[in-house]
């Protein structure tokens, strides 16, 4: 899939679509915080993103508590957010 860098109306049009999900400060990158019922639950939670993203070779910047993971979405190679973050998104909203 080509790299897309999104619009400004493009990134406004996906924290619509998902409303969990907020820019970060510097306008390249969204996050979310996931809350689960404890580790097992949030674990295997990032095991089938973690299948996703490497089938799809597109890599979430994450880290874990316990039952939380704090997810961040961003494309390295296109400097910022593209469509490859919206389809990941899209997925991870899936996977819950
Ligand atoms: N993940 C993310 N989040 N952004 C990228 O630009 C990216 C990636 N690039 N995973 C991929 C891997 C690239 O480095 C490899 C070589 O395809």
């Amino acid at each position: 899939m080509p790299l897309h860098r999104l619009s400004e109306p493009e990134v406004a049009a996906l924290l619509a679509e998902f409303p969990g999900w907020t820019l970060r400060g510097d306008g390249v990158a969204i996050e979310r915080t996931f809350e689960f019922g404890d580790f097992n639950a949030a674990f295997g939670f990032m095991t089938r993103v973690a299948l996703y993203a490497d089938k799809v070779d597109h890599h979430p910047e994450w880290s874990n508590v316990y039952n939380r993971v704090q997810i961040t979405l961003t494309t390295h190679d296109a400097g910022g957010l593209s469509t490859r973050d919206a389809a990941m998104a899209r997925a991870i909203e899936g996977m819950l």
